[in-house]
């Protein structure tokens, strides 16, 4: 029988959208054990917090985020504000024995996110942290094929995330539109927003990873910030690249920045092993590259798999073969697991735990820019 699930969502931003939008598509296409009801939006600004619990169908609004969890009706709490909040909510929600899926990076840094560990942990609430990438079902594929042993031995990793949307020094920091330019919100930059998710996605695929050399590059040095309206030194990195090794030999090379002219959202990887290698493009999501050394010769190359059809992962759920879904897709993906696993007591990847891994090396990867060495990682 379907329980209703009662929904306390904190932040009205872009990811507010994301994952308020995935409770109220997931149920209509996932057989699920709960029915999400949007509860109650939480968000700084009164009138904004009003207009979005009218647009989405909130049943009510509040400005403080203590009343979210104040409020005994409520069963998961959804925190999508920016990263200096995550630790005191998603602690005083696992206190309070919600359900919390809280917004990546987990934390702005592992020291932050430890205690987030053990406040889920000891409270047993189900976790999770919104690596969404994992669920676009061409990602979702590549670590099945990858699971079956087809690539035989792993190589090389390699990921690059690129915008370019920080360029402009009349771009400000802080503020409700760019707290991820401003270090005491966002923790760090490209590393903690947008490596993230690609170091989510390899150590997924391809296992932990034990050492990092990094190096980080501010290019814009001072930014006038939104709240106080000065002209403050910048804090973040707008652009890291790094080199690793994983724990199975392979090795990995990643890029991340803010600065590429051109490219808006351009998450890509590539991982070749000993038979086969896999590549993907998220500006072409459902493609997923494959080339398998063992097809006969003459019609050995890259093939090009759309992953459209329903046996392919999540899209049975979704419209005919050959037809196609989207971005928003992959957060009805996560709700639809998280409920699903939530349900059977069974925690749902990548939990809080999982998250503080990739936080680990994202903090070395800026130690190791900052002193020009290698650094291992302890999990
Ligand atoms: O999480 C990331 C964001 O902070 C996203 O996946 C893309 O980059 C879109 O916005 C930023």
């Amino acid at each position: 029988m379907t329980k209703p699930l009662n929904v306390g969502m904190i932040g009205y931003g872009f990811m507010g959208r994301t994952h308020s939008n995935a409770y109220r598509k997931a149920p209509n296409f996932f057989d699920l054990p709960y029915k999400p009801v949007l509860k109650t939006i939480c968000g700084l600004e009164e009138k904004e917090a009003k207009a979005f619990a009218d647009r989405w169908g909130y049943e009510s609004y509040v400005t403080d985020w203590r009343k979210v969890i104040d409020d005994k009706s409520i069963d998961v709490v959804d925190i999508c504000v920016p990263n200096n909040y995550h630790a005191e909510i998603a602690i005083a929600a696992a206190e309070a024995g919600k359900m919390i899926i809280c917004e990546k990076p987990l934390a702005r840094t592992a020291a932050e996110a430890e205690p987030m560990v053990q406040a889920v942990e000891k409270a047993g609430v189900a976790n999770l942290v919104s690596f969404n990438y994992r669920r676009v079902p061409a990602v979702t594929l590549a670590k099945k094929l990858i699971d079956e042993g087809r690539l035989g031995k792993i190589f090389h990793y390699r990921a690059n995330f690129l915008q370019d949307w920080t360029i402009s020094s009349q771009v400000p920091q802080g503020g409700m539109a760019t707290w991820r330019l401003d270090v005491k919100a966002a923790g760090s930059g490209v590393t903690g927003d947008l490596l993230a998710h690609c170091i989510d996605t390899a150590m997924w695929h391809n296992g932990p990873i034990s050492a990092v050399c990094g190096m980080t590059e501010t290019f814009v040095k001072q930014r006038m910030h939104a709240e106080t309206g000065k002209v403050e030194p910048v804090g973040i990195d707008d652009a890291c690249t790094f080199f690793c090794r994983f724990d199975n030999g392979s090795l990995g090379n990643f890029e991340s920045t803010r600065y590429a002219r051109g490219h808006k959202a351009l998450y890509t990887f590539e991982i070749n092993g000993e038979n086969a290698s896999i590549a993907w493009d998220l500006h072409d999501l459902h493609r997923l590259s494959y080339f398998d050394h063992r097809d006969d010769s003459i019609v050995r190359g890259w093939r090009s798999v759309h992953v459209t059809d329903g046996d392919m992962p999540y899209m049975g759920k979704w419209w005919v073969p050959g037809l196609q879904i989207g971005y928003e897709h992959s957060f009805v993906h996560q709700v639809a697991d998280f409920l699903e696993n939530a349900a059977k007591g069974q925690p749902t990847s990548p939990t809080f735990r999982e998250a503080l891994a990739t936080q680990k090396v994202c903090d070395a990867v800026l130690a190791s820019a900052k002193a020009g060495k290698w650094e291992t990682i302890k999990y």
